[in-house]
Formats: structure tokens, sequence, C-alpha cells
């Protein structure tokens, strides 16, 4: 049997963070999935538009080799109903969402993978702006 590993972001401003991590999701299993947080969710999460759009940011995820399928992830609050409906035997999310997530151990195995040091959408967002 496949085993389909699932994880979330946003995404914005890809980076090699992203990326690493994208990569050792997919070392958890044979199939990768990835939910790609919408725009309106960022609003409320973060208090401000991402750089890229939803459709943007999930054609970039979309592209990228260790990826099978995306989706748009409409809430923080619908993890459970999105690890049933694509039959994830692992949730992977970055060490900075470590233990948020443990509820889900009855169902999945849940992977918190440390983050790339010194790299971030924000750090990048103010790097950019300051060149300008
Ligand atoms: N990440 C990383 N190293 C970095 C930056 C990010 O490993 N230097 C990881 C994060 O830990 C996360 C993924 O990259 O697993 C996506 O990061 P974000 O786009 O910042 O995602 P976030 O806004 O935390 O959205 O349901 C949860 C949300 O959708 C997660």
């Amino acid at each position: 049997m496949a085993r389909t590993v699932l994880t979330f972001g946003t995404f914005d401003v890809f980076h090699v963070g992203h990326l690493r991590v994208i990569e050792r999701a997919a070392l958890q299993g044979d199939r990768l999935v990835v939910g790609v947080s919408s725009d309106a969710l960022n609003l409320s999460k973060k208090g401000r538009e991402p750089v890229f759009s939803q459709a943007e940011r999930l054609a970039i995820v979309a592209a990228l080799k260790p990826v099978d399928e995306v989706f748009v992830e409409e809430s923080l609050e619908l993890k459970r109903h999105y690890i049933e409906q694509y039959a994830a035997d692992v949730l992977v999310m970055g060490d900075d969402w470590a233990g948020r997530f443990d509820e889900f151990e009855d169902i999945c195995e849940v992977v918190y993978l440390p983050r790339t040091p010194a790299i971030s959408t924000t750090a990048l967002i103010e790097k950019i702006s300051d060149l300008a």
C-alpha cells in the first residue's frame, strides 16, 4: 500500500526553506499531497495579503518534482477533514508547529521536521524592501 504524506503551508515568496521541507516530507512516504493556504486564511492569520496569490502559490508548489497533488487549505480548523479526505498516513509540519497537531495521532503519524535556519518569507520581504 502506498504511504501518503500530507503537509501544509503558505509557501509565499517561495524559498529554499520551503523546498527543503517539501523534499524531506516526500521522503516520509510514497505520495506527497500539499495543502496551500488560501489568500483569505493568510489574511486572517498574518494580517496581510500574501505577496503571491493562492493561484500562483499553488502553481509553484504543484510544479515541484516531489509533489503529487495540491489543494487549497481554506481553514486551519479543517486538518482532520483533510487528513481523512486524502487518506494521509503521515502529517508532516515544520517544527515551528511542534506539538500543535498531536491531536491527530489517533488517525495518522505526526512528524515535525526542523526548519531550515536563517531564511523566512518575512526576512526576504524586508531584504527586498531594503534593496528597493
Ligand atoms: N519552513 C522551513 N524552514 C524555513 C521556513 C519555513 O522548514 N526556514 C517550513 C515551515 O515549517 C512549514 C513550511 O515551510 O512547514 C511552510 O511554511 P509557511 O509558508 O510559513 O507556512 P505557514 O504560514 O506556517 O502555514 O496549516 C498550517 C499553515 O498552512 C502553515
